[in-house]
């Protein structure tokens, strides 16, 4: 009875491990480079980054609620803006290669304007925040 129960526990602790492993196995399949800024892009508008243009260039949203950029160009480009809740960026100038996203969540009321840093004037857009 005790050899049973013992190798019953060491199958139970084997099985953990091996979906312990397959698990890890799957976080590191599904996430790339800039996850930690990605996460935080829920229920609001996504503005697409294509041709060089943002689309849509102007978004409106209550406050509280964040705006994702996605880049679907096969050049880089970034976001960079500012506004009465101060300013907000994508990171170094041409710092999304196709495919990444960044969301920012915007707390203040207020109108806000930005540019791709590689693409500027051209490439503007604005975010109006009630
Ligand atoms: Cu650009």
């Amino acid at each position: 009875m005790r050899e049973w129960l013992a190798l019953l526990i060491a199958c139970l602790a084997l099985g953990l491990l091996a979906v312990g492993c397959g698990g890890d196995d799957d976080d590191d399949g599904g996430g790339d480079g800039g996850a930690a800024t990605q996460q935080q892009g829920r229920g609001g508008p996504e503005v697409v980054m294509r041709s060089s243009q943002f689309e849509p260039r102007n978004v409106t949203i209550k406050a509280g609620e964040s705006v994702t950029w996605v880049n679907d160009d096969p050049v880089p480009h970034d976001v960079e803006g500012s506004g009465p809740g101060g300013e907000f960026s994508s990171g170094p100038p041409g710092g999304m290669a196709e495919g990444d996203r960044f969301s920012f969540k915007f707390k203040q009321p207020g109108n806000y304007e930005y540019v791709c840093r590689v693409h500027a004037p051209g490439m503007a857009g604005t975010v109006t925040v009630r």
